[in-house]
């Protein structure tokens, strides 16, 4: 089975879709025996960056030492899938430029704060609101969209199967599997 060693890096709003797309993209990709890991807020925030909180300075940590993590799961030949808010420009930027050209995907989950808010399903945009969460991204932190992300998809208008199809078909034209 031909694979290419990468990071599948998604990036969106709170309650875009991120986590729940890259999961049902590692069962298929699995299912079609690549060899996959994905890293995420469940497994990252409360171990390895579990010191780490939501200002400015404390996210950069968060994505810095979560792109370090997944070129080192790239070197072990896994194409990696990686779902955090990374709000930033310049944080994305460079994990980008740790691996080689192509290895870096950038898949931006654009999902308007309209539809991720009025999904709210944890309560946290309602508290964010409320002042009850402070530097929440896109309340009262900012999220800089991607301007040339490989991949874009609208999970608000797709179904997880709809956006697991159009991933894999990308992944293919990108020549990662
Ligand atoms: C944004 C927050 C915040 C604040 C807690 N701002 O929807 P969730 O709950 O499950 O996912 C969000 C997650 C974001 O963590 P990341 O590591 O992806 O963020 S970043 O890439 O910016 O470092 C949300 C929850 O943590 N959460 N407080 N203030 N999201």
């Amino acid at each position: 089975n031909h694979q290419k060693p990468c990071i599948i890096w998604f990036t969106g709003l709170s309650g875009a879709g991120k986590s729940t797309s890259a999961n049902a993209l590692e069962r298929q990709l699995f299912g079609m025996g690549y060899s996959t890991y994905l890293l995420d807020g469940d497994n990252v925030r409360h171990g390895l960056c579990g010191d780490l909180g939501f200002s400015d300075d404390h996210r950069q940590e968060n994505i810095r030492r979560v792109g370090e993590v997944a070129k080192l799961m790239v070197d072990a030949g896994m194409i990696t899938l990686v779902s955090f808010i990374s709000p930033f420009q310049r944080d994305r930027e460079l994990v980008r430029n740790m691996v080689e050209t192509g290895e870096f995907i950038e898949v931006f989950v654009n999902t308007s704060l309209d539809v991720c808010e009025e999904r709210d399903p944890k309560g946290l945009y309602q508290k964010a609101r409320a002042g009850q969460i402070q530097d929440f991204t896109g309340i009262s932190s900012p999220y800089e969209a991607p301007e040339r992300a490989e991949i874009e998809i609208d999970a608000g208008d797709l179904s997880v199967e709809e956006s697991v199809k159009v991933l894999v078909s990308h992944l293919k034209r990108l020549d990662v599997i």
